[in-house]
C-alpha cells in the first residue's frame, strides 16, 4: 500500500484533490481509498472509506471537557495520534493499492503539534509521499510567493516526507500562472522579480530567505493544477508515481 498524504494551507483544495485523486486512481484500474484526518470537517466532496470522525466526536469533546470551539479543536487533533492502531486494523483490512490522506484544514495544529508528525511516522505502508498545496489565489506576489515556500520548507521539515509542492487553482489565476511557475523554477527570475517590490525591506527579507532555501535543497518543483478543469493532474499522478515506486523517499 502507498500512502499519499494532502497537506496545504487552508482552502487551498486538499479534499478535493483528495477525491480527485481517488477518481484518477479508480480509472486507471488501480484500488484506491481515502482516510479523512480532519476531525472538525463536517462536509466533503467524498465518502470517506476510513474517517477520524468516527473515533473522534467533537461535539462530545465540547460537552465532556466545557471547551469552546477552539479549545475542542485543538483537542480533537491532538487526538489523531491514539486512534492510530484502530484506523490501521480499517485500513489493512481494505487492502488498498493507494491510501489518500486528507489532513486537516488547520494545517499549524496537524504539522506543527504533534499529532501529525506522530501519525505518519507510525501509519505502517509500503511507501509514502506528501503534497503540500500552495493555494494559487495566495501567490500573488513574489514576496507572498516566498512566504509560502517557507511555509512548504516549514511543513517539511516537520513532516519529514518525499514532498511534492502543487499550485492549485491554475483555472483562477490564468494572467499570473507563467510568472509564478517562473519564480519556482528559476531563483534568478525569482530574485529579479524581488527587486522590483516597492518595499526593501521585505524584499531583501525575501531574497535571504529564498537563498536559504535553495542552498539547503528545500526549493521543490512546482506543479499547476486545477481541481475544476483537472489540469495538472496527469503531470501530478507520474510524480507521485515516480516517488511511490521507485523509493525515492528522502530519509532525514
Ligand atoms: N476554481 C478552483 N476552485 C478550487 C480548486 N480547488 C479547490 N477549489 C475550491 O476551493 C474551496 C476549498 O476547497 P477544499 O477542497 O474544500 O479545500 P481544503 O483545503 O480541503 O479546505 P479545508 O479542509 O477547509 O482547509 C472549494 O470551494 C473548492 O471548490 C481549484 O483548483 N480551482
Ligand atoms: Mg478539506
Amino acid at each position: 500500500m502507498k500512502a499519499i498524504y494532502i497537506t496545504g494551507t487552508a482552502g487551498s483544495g486538499k479534499s478535493l484533490l483528495t477525491s480527485n485523486l481517488l477518481q484518477w486512481y479508480i480509472d486507471h484500474d488501480n484500488f484506491p481509498i481515502t482516510l479523512n484526518l480532519d476531525p472538525a470537517v463536517s462536509e466533503l466532496p467524498y465518502l470517506p472509506d476510513v474517517d477520524i470522525r468516527d473515533h473522534i466526536d467533537i461535539n462530545n469533546i465540547i460537552e465532556t471537557y466545557g471547551l469552546g470551539p477552539n479549545g475542542a479543536i485543538i483537542m480533537s487533533h491532538d487526538l489523531i495520534g491514539t486512534k492510530i492502531e484502530d484506523i490501521q486494523l480499517e485500513v489493512d483490512e481494505l487492502n488498498p493499492d493507494y491510501i489518500l490522506i486528507d489532513t486537516p484544514g488547520q494545517i499549524e495544529l496537524f504539522a506543527y503539534r504533534s499529532s501529525g508528525n506522530y501519525f505518519i511516522s507510525n501509519f505502517q505502508a509500503d511507501s509514502k509521499a506528501s503534497i503540500f498545496i500552495m493555494d494559487g489565489v495566495l501567490v500573488s506576489s513574489p514576496i507572498n510567493f516566498v512566504s509560502l515556500s517557507l511555509l512548504s520548507a516549514s511543513i517539511n521539515l516537520r513532516l519529514k516526507t518525499s514532498q511534492i509542492n502543487v499550485l492549485s487553482k491554475r483555472d483562477l489565476i490564468i494572467d499570473n500562472l507563467e510568472n509564478i511557475l517562473d519564480w519556482a523554477h528559476s531563483d534568478t527570475a525569482l530574485l529579479e522579480a524581488l527587486d522590483k517590490e516597492n518595499n526593501q525591506e521585505f524584499s531583501l527579507l525575501s531574497k535571504d530567505v529564498i537563498k536559504i532555501i535553495s542552498q539547503n535543497g528545500l526549493n521543490q518543483e512546482l506543479l499547476a493544477i486545477s481541481n475544476l478543469t483537472l489540469n495538472g493532474l496527469i503531470e501530478l499522478s507520474a510524480v507521485l508515481s515516480r516517488i511511490l515506486n521507485q523509493g525515492e523517499e528522502i530519509e532525514y
